[in-house]
């Protein structure tokens, strides 16, 4: 098979030439070339089967024990020049990374299959979308692009209307993680990885193209690529209003785009739908608000800690049609990991026998891959061509102490330094010190393509006059008592804030005006039925301003540290705030 595009054909017959593959398969998405696939991998021992009976389709894969992770040490942009990488990248010379992972490929699928992924990110038929091919020798890849994109001949049909895509060349190697590289060009459009047959490294269309080339892609055609959940919230009038959140890991993107409200608010009419749970791409409409679309078909989600207590909605999207990377397996050979309410398990994530001495049964990063459709909360309206309007755009982290839990910035620009400020503490999840705190601008410290400072003026650039801009609120699910017990109850119960939210976006909640920004009155959030002892929530909503004034240095200092890329209006607001504060 061959394309009608000439540039793709060239593309793909380039890649042969320098990695030799047996053959060459051109994947067209059916169900017919997924179930040979399965075939193929149960046979040599990529694919185990899970309890037809629990679990019918459903596969389990184990990666090799030292891929199991994104690797932010061995991932590059390579730019001409290295400052437009900026200091939140590793940077490499083009040419030079082209060397070295053309030595690399050399002749590196010899008796492999070649597999030519043409994908859509976005709805097939939405403007707003964007296009890439992946080319890889791992059918686990093949199998996992089907379910995260729009993968196959629709997609090609759209690459050769549009005449343009990303390229994105994958092998496995030899797995070393000495030979390991995940290379991208954005001034290419190309992505080139080599070595892991993980996640984020191996399945382009997600952090590589949907983020890294895309957030350089968005900057030069006015549009943001952000590494967001968006969750639909609906009133009892019938009203839906959309929000999309920005969290590092570990704060929980997916169970909140997945939230169930509590019994009183599903009672009075309220409901939360999923449109995605992690990339969200967002175009100013021409009515000046900002359309969002989720880039993804599927979750890739991590299982350890997913329950029926945290994510019931993820638990009932897990029984059929799912792949799962790492988990461990109870003796009738259903998936099992850490935090689930049932099950025991019988082999951990490496297949050996569970010993909970030895380590946990399912790898801390194990993960589930499942199309969106399958989740209960998933909205028809993640399909809208146009995309869905944005009314707010929440910004979060892992704060034992300080940071409230909500408050709403006064307008965009300190929004976007309410972002830029962003800052998470470190969980047992990563590896390194526990508890301390790490920024992480807009949950893209490891996912921008470009330099923070470029992108902190491009976020700026969207305050322009006719633009109807969402409401900007940061928020904190994580606040610590002197104890080290949470004090706020989080999970369903973060309907109660984004009830506030919403409420500001309409003029319908009150506010306090401090200089950190708009805080509610304990008043002014729905906390029926909490039992929450009234101290902790006026705790929860206050500011301490000798602690503010130390975190405005330390985002000062921050600041500085991308030069004079920062944008002088971002300063002019952290130093207007901290005088306020002195
Ligand atoms: O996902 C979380 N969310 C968002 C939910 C919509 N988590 C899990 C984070 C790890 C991935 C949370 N953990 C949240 C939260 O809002 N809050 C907390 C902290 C917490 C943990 C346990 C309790 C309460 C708070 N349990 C009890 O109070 C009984
Ligand atoms: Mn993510």
């Amino acid at each position: 098979m061959s394309s009608k595009l000439a540039s793709l054909n060239d593309w793909v017959a380039s890649v042969a030439q320098l990695t030799q593959p047996d053959a060459i398969h051109w994947c067209d998405g059916s169900d017919a070339e997924n179930a040979r696939l399965v075939e193929l991998m149960l046979a040599n021992g990529d694919l185990l089967k899970l309890n037809g009976q629990t679990h019918p389709d459903c596969y389990l894969h184990r990666s090799s024990p030292t891929d199991v992770a994104r690797v932010e040490h061995l991932t590059f942009v390579c730019t001409s020049q290295p400052a437009d990488a900026g200091p939140n990248n590793n940077w490499m010379a083009p040419d030079e990374a082209h060397g070295e992972m053309d030595a690399l490929y050399k002749g590196c699928m010899r008796g492999r299959t070649m597999y030519v992924i043409p994908y859509c990110m976005g709805p097939i038929d939405s403007p707003l979308s964007r296009c890439g091919v992946e080319i890889t020798d791992s059918p686990y890849v093949v199998a996992n692009m089907r379910i995260m994109t729009r993968m196959g001949a629709p997609a090609l049909a759209r690459i050769e209307r549009d005449g343009s895509f990303v390229r994105g060349l994958h092998s496995i190697g030899e797995l070393d993680p000495d030979r390991r590289f995940i290379m991208h060009f954005p001034e290419e459009l190309m992505i080139q990885s080599y070595g892991s047959g993980y996640g984020g490294n191996a399945l382009l269309g997600k952090k590589c193209h949907a983020l890294r080339i895309a957030s350089y892609q968005a900057r030069t055609e006015g549009w943001l690529a952000e590494h967001m959940l968006i969750v639909g919230i609906e009133n009892p009038q019938g009203e839906t209003h959309y929000v999309a959140a920005a969290f590092p890991s570990a704060c929980g993107k997916t169970n909140l785009a997945m939230l169930i409200p509590p019994e009183g608010y599903r009672r009075d009419g309220w409901k939360v739908w999923t449109v995605g749970d992690d990339i969200c791409w967002m175009h100013p409409g021409a009515d000046g608000r900002l359309y969002a679309i989720n880039p993804e078909a599927g979750y890739f989600g991590v299982a350890p800690g997913t329950s029926e207590k945290t994510n019931p909605n993820a638990m009932a999207m897990l029984n059929r049609d799912a792949i799962f990377t790492n988990v461990g397996v109870t003796a009738d050979g259903q998936p099992w990991w850490e935090g689930m309410t049932s099950g025991t398990p019988a082999q951990d994530w490496q297949g050996r026998p569970y010993d909970k001495a030895v380590g946990p049964a399912a790898h801390p990063n194990a993960r589930f891959t499942v199309s969106a459709k399958q989740c209960p909360s998933y909205t028809d309206k993640a399909e809208d061509a146009q995309g869905v309007p944005i009314s707010a755009i929440v910004f979060g982290g892992r704060r034992a102490s300080l940071v409230p839990l909500v408050f709403e910035a006064r307008d965009w620009t300190h929004g976007v330094l309410v972002g830029a400020a962003m800052a998470s503490e470190t969980t047992a999840a990563a590896t390194g010190a526990v508890g301390v705190v790490r920024r992480d601008s807009m949950a893209m410290k490891p996912f921008a393509g470009y330099n923070f400072g470029d992108y902190f003026a491009h976020w700026l650039s969207f305050d322009k006059p006719g633009a109807k801009l969402p409401k900007i609120f940061q928020v904190n699910w994580f606040r610590k008592d002197a104890k080290g017990k949470f004090m706020w109850p989080g999970f369903g119960d973060n309907m109660r804030v984004l009830e506030w939210m919403l409420k500001r976006v309409t003029g319908q909640a009150g506010a306090v005006e401090t200089p950190v920004g708009n805080l509610p009155e304990p008043g002014d959030l729905n906390t029926e039925g909490l039992g929450l002892d009234p101290a902790v929530l006026q705790e929860l909503l206050s500011i301490d301003r000798a602690g503010w004034k130390e975190e405005m240095a330390h985002i000062g200092e921050y600041l500085d540290g991308f030069g004079e890329r920062t944008p002088a209006a971002l300063k002019a607001e952290r130093a207007k705030i901290a005088a306020q504060l002195a």
